[in-house]
């Protein structure tokens, strides 16, 4: 068994499904691939059936339909912690993540790190074609979280990630509750306060390359509500 496993969560994700495999499989192709599927009404799942069916190394898992992405990585993290793997890669499946970085990434978390994040506001990290108001959320969002949290992480909503097993398992990931970018943020946090050590990479992000975002003002609303009210528990420790 591989020591990687790459968890690609995938809605509606037809025209770019095929392109991040070959990419995924010509940079880790040591690595076992878990697409994980909500039932997207586009097709995406049965193509993913035909990828692994000329791959050994991908599997897919089909859940019954649209559950939002933090429910999605639980998932995978529970098939990848029953199975003695060494590292977890979260990977957007757009095409918004480069995975020419991964051996990178990889090398890193093999020397050592609990967590590397593919980060796009550390120093050297880039965005590419995304619009203003996506980079200025971002950024505030980065800013508030940062302050609110008094995190160090420069990008604590990064979805391009390694996680040592270890570290997820020291983790009650049960108690998880945050969807959207906010479970990115909760984990980051909480591998951060118990005192893991976590690397930032500077990666180039750029906007997807075809389909639609899933992001909405409700998934920002519930990222500003949960930290603000983190924020607060954490001034009383
Ligand atoms: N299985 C599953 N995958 C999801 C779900 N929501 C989003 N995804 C996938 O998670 C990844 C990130 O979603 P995006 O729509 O790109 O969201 P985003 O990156 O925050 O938004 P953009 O920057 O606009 O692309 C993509 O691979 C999506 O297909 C979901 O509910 N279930
Ligand atoms: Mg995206």
């Amino acid at each position: 068994m591989a020591e990687t496993l790459v968890i690609l969560p995938t809605y509606n994700e037809i025209e770019n499904l095929e392109s991040v495999i070959g990419r995924i499989r010509q940079w880790a192709p040591v690595a076992d691939v878990l697409i994980v599927d909500d039932a997207s009404p586009d097709g995406t799942g049965e193509l993913a059936d035909r990828l692994a069916a000329d791959d050994p190394g991908i599997t897919v898992m089909h859940r019954a339909g649209k559950a939002g992405l933090g429910r999605t990585y639980l998932a995978g993290f529970d098939y990848a912690l029953g199975r003695d793997y060494r590292f977890v890669v979260e990977i957007d499946a757009d095409g918004s993540h480069d995975p020419a970085e991964l051996p990178r990434m990889l090398e890193l978390a093999d020397a050592g790190a609990d967590v590397v994040i593919g980060s796009r506001w550390s120093s050297g990290g880039s965005v590419r074609n995304w619009p203003w108001i996506r980079q200025a959320i971002s950024r505030a969002g980065n800013g508030y979280a940062r302050t609110v949290l008094r995190s160090r992480i420069h990008d604590i909503t990064a979805g391009y990630r390694i996680y040592a097993t270890d570290a997820l398992r020291s983790l009650e990931l049960g108690s998880i509750s945050s969807q959207g970018y906010c479970f990115q943020i909760e984990l980051a946090w909480r591998l951060e306060r118990s005192g893991k050590k976590i690397v930032e990479h500077p990666i180039m992000f750029s906007e997807r390359a075809a389909g639609r975002s899933k992001m909405h003002a409700g998934i920002v609303l519930e990222a500003l509500v949960r930290v603000t009210l983190w924020g607060l528990v954490r001034t009383k420790d």
